[in-house]
């Protein structure tokens, strides 16, 4: 790696990713094309000697002169403006999950789908370290792969959360045991189409080998068709929370199974469990195949599981407050998440939504509401559209806030004992906050100072 790299984007994964590089020996220009950041600043986040330069704007020729490789951040779409002078450049261009496979060693467990991967990811790392001595817990769950990577040893495990975002460009990057929880309409905005969306969620797959492992939503029709097809090389295996499996694991009432050639035994009982929700009975159904295929005891897992509680912005209890109960699920970036926040509910809802628009539809998760959802209250860019679709479902109980403190007191004031306030915006968060832990911070600070 003793190249000259440009690293595109300066966030989280761009620092990692070019920290990761000069560690290596290689030259860093560190790229972005927002003109309005303060370029001394970013520099300033490494050693005067090491060799980087910093380019923000518009992209030239110039800046690319000796460059042999591209490492770009998940943010960036490879439509891109500078993307065409790289290509132009024949400069080939990798992940910072690529990068970061290339120099980790160990064992790689990779996670991927519209949704639960953040809480699947970190169950499965909590089961790992029940067993094994060094796990790294890194990927789109918030600490960048490329961070943890050069600290792996030959008996570390590495447990990512990995995004559509970050396969679009990985070359060689082969997971041990991969997992796709399922696949929804999210990020059309950036995948175009459905059939990409689903090319770019398997691709987690495509470099893995007949000894690998990959976990699939036996329920999810895509899923299970790409579960039982020529082209996937490693051993797939199926979790069910609607079907009885004949190999695989599955839902049977309130018992978690695993069937072995058709012979089946109880491994728990949700009731067991502190998370809530059918969605998060298939999350755990799918860390605990991942587990055992990564060689973990089944005794392990199950304990781990039992211990596991859910994971912040993913339908976090925040406090009762006059017989209310607030939940904060920030998390839910797009219907399909939002839409099993609302399901998992133990009472009828006072509901949070709204941020920023990715062409989603909300037509499905409207529907979803069922007769739950007393109020709608609504921010941010998608109001209008949102509240249109509702409309049109025949949900009329909607208001309009400016921002997240109104909206938690609209909600406060309406609310009766027994109701529940719930953020769960089917939309990202961009416009109204720096991302999805802002607003759910924000709106628990909002809560804790009613
Ligand atoms: N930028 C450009 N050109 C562009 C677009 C962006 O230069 O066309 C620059 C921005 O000006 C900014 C930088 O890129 O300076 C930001 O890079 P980034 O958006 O990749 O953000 P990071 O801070 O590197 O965070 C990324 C992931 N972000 C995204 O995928 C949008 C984080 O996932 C992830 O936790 C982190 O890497 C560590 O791996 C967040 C996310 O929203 C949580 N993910 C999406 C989701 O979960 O739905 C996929």
């Amino acid at each position: 790696m003793s190249q000259k790299v440009i690293v595109a984007g300066t966030g989280k994964s761009g620092i990692a990713a070019a920290r990761l590089l000069l560690d290596m020996g290689g030259e860093i220009v560190l790229y972005d094309s927002n003109a309005g950041l303060n370029k001394a600043e970013i520099r300033g986040k490494f050693g005067k000697k090491d060799k980087v330069d910093v380019a923000l704007g518009d992209l030239k020729r110039t800046d690319l002169l000796g460059v042999e490789l591209c490492v770009i951040s998940p943010g960036i779409p490879l439509d891109a403006p500078f993307v065409s002078v790289l290509a132009d450049m024949k400069i080939p261009i990798w992940s910072e999950i690529q990068l970061a496979y290339q120099c980790a060693k160990g064992k790689l467990i990779a996670i991927t789908g519209t949704n639960g991967k953040t809480t699947t990811t970190a169950l499965t790392g909590e089961i790992m370290k029940s067993f094994y001595k060094d796990v790294h817990v890194v990927g789109n769950i918030g600490i960048p792969y490329t961070e943890e990577a050069l600290a792996t040893e030959e008996d570390s495990v590495t447990v990512a959360e990995v995004s559509s975002f970050q396969l679009e460009t990985i070359m060689d990057f082969r997971p041990d045991v991969s997992a796709i929880l399922n696949i929804t309409p999210d990020h059309l905005n950036r995948h175009k189409t459905m059939e990409c969306y689903i090319a770019v969620k398997e691709s987690i797959a495509m470099n893995q080998k007949k000894e690998d492992t990959c976990v699939l939503n036996y329920d999810d029709p895509v899923l299970r068709e790409f579960g039982k097809s020529e082209e996937l090389q490693p051993k797939a295996v199926f979790f069910s929370s609607r079907e009885k499996l004949k190999d695989g694991y599955y839902l049977d009432g309130d018992k978690i199974m695993r069937a072995q050639e058709g012979k089946a035994e109880e491994l728990l009982n949700v009731h067991e469990l502190q998370i809530l929700g059918r969605h998060n009975y298939e999350n755990v159904m799918a860390a605990i195949a991942m587990s055992a295929a990564a060689g973990v005891p089944m005794k392990n897992i199950v304990e781990a599981a039992k211990k596991f509680k859910a994971v912040e912005h993913r339908i976090e209890f925040v406090l009762e407050r006059e017989g209310v109960k607030y939940y904060n699920d920030s998390k839910g970036t797009n219907p399909d998440a939002a839409i099993q926040a609302v399901k998992a509910m133990p009472g009828p809802i006072l509901l949070i939504a709204g941020g920023y628009d990715k062409g989603s539809a909300y037509d499905e998760w409207i529907e979803s509401f069922g007769g739950k959802v007393k109020y709608l209250v609504l921010i941010g860019q998608t109001r209008d559209k949102i509240s249109q679709c509702a409309r049109e479902h025949g949900f009329q109980d909607i208001m309009y806030a400016e921002d997240m403190a109104e909206a938690v007191h609209v909600c406060a004031s309406y609310a009766d004992r027994g109701d529940c306030v719930l953020l769960s915006p089917a939309c990202a968060s961009w416009g109204m906050f720096k991302d999805y832990e802002e607003r759910g911070r924000i709106f628990k600070e909002c809560v804790r100072s009613l």
